[in-house]
């Protein structure tokens, strides 16, 4: 797919992943306490509203299956550049979806639309967040949108916000 230009300026259009997990879909319904009052349709349709924006590709999936979660974030190696994930239930527990993530190797943004630290004990450690960019938590649906301008950053410009790992930054102080 291609952004609209002239035909020497055209680009490759970004394509991202959305991946909601576990019992997302009854947003809106239930525990509007905790994770607000909007549907996970809303919320999608805000997400594809800043994707057109942006000019990028959404492609926006829900999943109560651990392993189908895990398939997408396979498949998604051909094809997309990066991942906005809220693993729900799963980003406490899911040691699978993590190993997925890793071996793809795409950036991925972690959203939670509560703050999980502030949350049950259970719900502090995240398996995902070390393989993951980012991770915003707390924010309700603004963190979805977030997310994905920080994910369009993140791939137009890679080189400026790239973290050099601890390998590369020896190798310079080496070179010196
Ligand atoms: O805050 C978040 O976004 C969570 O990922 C939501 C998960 C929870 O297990 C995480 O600890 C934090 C739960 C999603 C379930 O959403 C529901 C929505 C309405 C009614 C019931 C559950």
């Amino acid at each position: 797919m291609f952004c609209a230009g002239r035909a020497s300026e055209k680009k490759t259009m970004l394509r991202i992943l959305v991946l909601h997990g576990p019992n997302l879909n009854l947003l809106g319904r239930r525990e509007q306490s905790i994770y607000g009052s909007q549907s996970l349709d809303s919320i999608d349709a805000a997400l594809t509203k800043l994707a057109d924006e942006l000019a990028v590709d959404v492609d926006i999936r829900q999943s109560n299956s651990e392993g189908e979660l895990v398939n997408w974030i396979q498949e998604s190696g051909s094809g997309y550049q990066g991942i906005i994930i809220n693993p729900a239930a799963y980003t406490h527990t899911s040691i699978a979806i993590r190993d997925a993530l890793a071996a793809v190797a795409l950036p991925t943004v972690e959203v939670h639309l509560s703050n999980i630290h502030q949350r049950e004990p259970f719900r502090h450690h995240s398996h995902i967040a070390a393989v993951a960019l980012g991770q915003i938590s707390g924010l309700g649906s603004i963190g979805y949108l977030l997310a994905l301008r920080g994910l369009h950053d993140h791939l137009s410009a890679p080189r400026k916000l790239k973290k050099s790992s601890p390998a590369s930054r020896r190798q310079k102080t080496a070179s010196r």
